[in-house]
């Protein structure tokens, strides 16, 4: 049996960063993202008990390297006395390089197998098991505004509102397609671990969400994008203190945050966000989108740029 999902990334406007329990996988603190449209992952998984081992292709290459994260994923949401598994799997994206591809991986893969085996899950259900593998990935089963809050035993994911109701854009600045050096789990792990900023990080979560929750039920362009900039510049004094520090960013990074820098001074509606990589996200408003296609495109660290509107959670595409 087989089945097809397909999952999108999502951007984090409050973000997740830092592990209450590493051997759960559970966040430290509550997160709010967008999941996008246009940008998207499609795997699919396959149970051959013939198989030898598990077999794992990404963009239809052979990838061992990253079987056992994934063979760990299909052992929470199928069982370990499962069959062997065939997955294959399909980004229109460059992976591993701040654009969020383990949450559209991990939401399709578990989307797919679930789907395989012929088991019936709520969404709520299949977010705790993406979550298991990606904390990411909890947030890409859902579509529009996504909110991650910790429950008592586990992760406690909804959508917060739908993205026709306020439908903002985002374009991504990509200022290094090769994969970044440090993984998010282990960069976390160095921050929680060593940076000063970190428990000061964890005790402002609460109000940053607060403020994000209400200035998306208002819709007030101008508070989130206060408090979206605010709280990705906060992460990443958490990462840049940590010993050793953690440092995404590259000089094109900072050309991008000074071009959004310009345009908000133009009367612009645009802001940036910057994930575990080096590239730039700005979400503007649907009208001025043109504006800031343009004016990111023009810098010479930016190699591309894709742009995207908010779409809905991970779906089945096929099952046999
Ligand atoms: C986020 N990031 O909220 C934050 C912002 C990166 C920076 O979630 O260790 O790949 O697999 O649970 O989900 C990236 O972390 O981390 C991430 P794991 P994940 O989007």
């Amino acid at each position: 049996m087989g089945a097809t999902a397909r999952a999108q990334p999502n951007i984090a406007l409050i973000k997740y960063w830092g592990k209450r329990d590493s051997e759960r996988n559970l966040p430290a603190v509550g997160s709010i993202s967008i999941t996008l449209d246009d940008l998207y992952t499609e795997t699919s998984v396959d149970l051959d008990g013939d198989l030898d081992r598990d077999r794992l292709s990404v963009n239809g290459a052979e990838r061992p390297d990253l079987l056992p994260r994934v063979a760990a994923c299909l052992d929470t949401v199928l069982g370990t006395d499962r069959p062997r598994c065939k997955v294959s799997s399909r980004s229109n994206f460059p992976l591993a390089a701040g654009l969020a591809s383990s949450a559209s991986s991990f939401a399709a893969l578990v989307v797919a197998a679930t789907a395989a085996r012929g088991l019936q899950r709520t969404t709520a259900k299949l977010a705790a098991l993406a979550g298991r593998a990606s904390g990411s990935a909890a947030r890409s089963l859902y579509g529009g505004f996504v909110e991650l809050r910790n429950g008592a035993d586990g992760v406690v994911v909804e959508s917060i509102l739908d993205g026709d109701a306020w439908p903002l854009r985002v374009i991504a600045a990509i200022t290094e397609p090769e994969a970044k050096l440090v993984g998010s789990g282990e960069a976390m792990e160095i921050s929680r671990k060593t940076s000063p900023f970190y428990s000061r990080w964890v005790e402002e979560q609460p109000m940053d969400l607060a403020t994000a929750r209400d200035a998306i039920a208002e819709r007030d362009f101008g508070m989130l994008a206060s408090i979206a900039e605010h709280n990705c510049l906060k992460m990443h004094s958490v990462m840049w203190a940590s010993r050793p520090p953690v440092v995404y960013w590259n000089s094109a990074t900072l050309d991008c945050l000074q071009t959004v820098r310009e345009l908000q001074s133009e009367g612009v509606a645009v802001f940036f966000t910057i994930d575990a990589g080096p590239q730039v996200k700005a979400v503007c408003l649907p009208g001025d989108e043109p504006r800031v296609v343009e004016a990111l495109s023009q810098l010479a660290g930016v190699h591309a740029v894709h742009s995207s509107a908010i779409g809905r959670g991970a779906a089945l595409v096929s099952c046999e």
